[in-house]
């Protein structure tokens, strides 16, 4: 495989994002890929209407273009992917077939569950990653994707009344009113408005003209955008996105690693500080602690901008492993009013590992449900080998807040990937993973699908790809997770498992097993037939 060099590394941590071209799938290839995804956009076409085209484009490729399989086992994207996730990463259920339109999409981040839905805080470490790939040139006229190189480690305040917005839109009024209109240079300046009001310096816009078969691999969390094509542009510009994350924590470099530093590269500076502990973590190592300045606790709670926030967040964090004021700094910041200082002390706390135990356990019995949220999850955050951490967020799954719920979940599954957790708080996982327990909650995307369950799949796949589901849990999981009416939990705990039977070494399981998960949802099943079935 072709691992990722140092500089590749440092360019995906700084911007976000890195160009891989594989040079093993000949154009003729991408040509074919081109040909049936068009054959799939026709058929959706064919069916109209508004549906999700769940059988042509969302979430079947695999199953409906076989071959999309030899792109993402192909050396250079096998090697990249590990590259960013270590060995054993493992591929979401959720895809889909974009194409161009004439509308231009405002900036935005990626709901981190499918369908824009929200479960949990973005972490900073490369846990998810995105795969963009094009079987078609992209020139300026066929509508580019857009990025914002820099912007994977910063958000826009995202709390709207006691929920969380859908995906992470840079300009929340930038609608498809705008992104529609006649007057394009309307468009270019609220675009450019949004860009200049997020506020952080060195922040401009990228677009990516591309190569046929050429591939982007972006951390999950990049701002972007599809830009709209040209009225001459007459032909179609398919972009197929693919979701993935680690399963494994990081014990040494998965790159081609020679620096122990993080290079200089071009790029955006404000990220540097992040990107370095990323560096440091992805190679099994502590990030040096620079000395907090000063002004820290004052800029976490009042800095104009999230990068300052985050930045004093993380300077507070480091020095909180030995100095208790770093301590009390962030958990005054995490009480705070204000969202953004909220957000950052979680990033914080985080950093500070043990030491910021008993502060975050404490913040989960506060009574308001958003510092619950950001605790939770910096607990994770913390990847504490204390068992008060995971015994508090298992009290958390029958909190009466969703978001509560799935950060503590996805927490779970962070600390899960550190060590086993203990029976007690499998068995509330367990407990809570059924559909009787934990309702549905979104009516996003495909019908029947719980946040919360989905959230406990994947961090029950954490545990089980860590060797922390005896028997007796792993058959709990797998029947209640294959029964389940949400196909990302069908399709995560499908993952789980086929993950396990690979690791037992019966490499006869591995074409059946591969040929299941590509036809997990191929067939119509009886929930969602009666949503998209009869249209066919
Ligand atoms: O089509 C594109 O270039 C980008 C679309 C996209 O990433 C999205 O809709 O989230």
């Amino acid at each position: 495989m072709n691992l990722l060099t140092d500089r590749q590394m440092a360019q995906f941590l700084t911007d976000g994002y890195v160009v891989l071209t594989p040079a093993e799938l000949p154009g003729t290839y991408h040509e074919q890929m081109f040909a049936a995804l068009a054959d799939l956009y026709d058929e959706g076409g064919r069916i109209g209407g508004d549906t999700l085209h769940l059988q042509q484009f969302g979430d079947n490729l695999l199953a409906r273009i076989p071959a999309f399989a030899q792109l993402l086992e192909c050396p250079t994207i096998v090697g990249a992917l590990t590259s960013v996730l270590g060995d054993g990463y493992a591929l979401h259920p959720h895809h889909y077939a974009h194409t161009s339109t004439p509308a231009d999409q405002g900036f935005h981040q990626d709901g981190n569950l499918p369908w824009n839905e929200r479960g949990h805080y973005r972490s900073h470490r490369p846990v998810w990653a995105m795969l963009f790939y094009y079987p078609q040139a992209v020139t300026p006229a066929s509508g580019p994707t857009e990025v914002l190189p820099g912007t994977q480690y910063w958000t826009r305040d995202f709390e709207r009344g006691d929920g969380w917005r859908a995906n992470d839109p840079l300009d929340p009024d930038f609608g498809a009113d705008i992104g529609g209109a006649d007057d394009l240079a309307l468009r270019d300046k609220r675009l450019a408005q949004s860009v200049a009001q997020f506020g952080i310096e060195g922040v401009r816009p990228h677009t990516l003209p591309l190569a046929a078969g050429s591939v982007v691999l972006a951390h999950y969390d990049l701002f972007h955008r599809g830009t709209r094509r040209d009225a001459a542009f007459n032909d179609r510009r398919y972009m197929v996105k693919f979701y993935f994350f680690r399963t494994r924590e990081p014990r040494q470099a998965s790159w081609q690693n020679v620096l122990a530093e993080l290079p200089e590269v071009d790029g955006h500076g404000a990220t540097r500080s992040i990107a370095q502990a990323n560096w440091a973590w992805l190679r099994g190592e502590q990030a040096a602690a620079p000395a907090p300045n000063a002004d820290a606790a004052q800029t976490l709670l009042a800095g104009p901008t999230e990068d300052v926030r985050v930045a004093a967040a993380y300077s507070l964090g480091a020095a909180a492993r030995q100095d208790e004021s770093a301590i009390e700094a962030l958990a005054t910041a995490l009480t705070s009013d204000v969202e953004g200082a909220r957000r950052a002390s979680g990033y914080g706390l985080g950093l500070a590992g043990d030491a910021a135990v008993p502060t975050l356990c404490g913040a989960l019995e506060t009574p308001d449900p958003r510092v619950r949220r950001v605790a939770a999850f910096a607990l994770g955050e913390t990847r504490t080998l204390l068992p008060a951490a995971s015994q508090a967020l298992a009290m958390c799954l029958a909190d009466p807040d969703d978001l509560v719920r799935c950060n503590a979940s996805y927490a779970l599954g962070t600390l899960g990937r550190c060590q086993p957790l203990a029976e007690p708080v499998v068995d509330a996982m367990l407990e809570r993973f059924s559909p009787q327990i934990e309702p549905d909650n979104t009516a996003k995307g495909p019908p029947h699908r719980s946040t919360v369950r989905e959230s406990l799949a994947w961090a029950l796949l954490q545990l089980a790809r860590n060797g922390g589901l005896p028997a007796r849990h792993l058959q709990r999981f797998a029947t209640a997770g294959m029964a389940d009416r949400d196909r990302y939990v069908r399709g995560l705990t499908a993952e789980a498992l086929r993950g396990l039977a690979l690791d037992a070494e019966r490499p006869w399981l591995q074409p059946l097993l591969d040929t299941l998960a590509q036809r997990q949802f191929h067939a119509l099943d009886a929930h969602d037939a009666a949503r998209f079935g009869a249209r066919r």
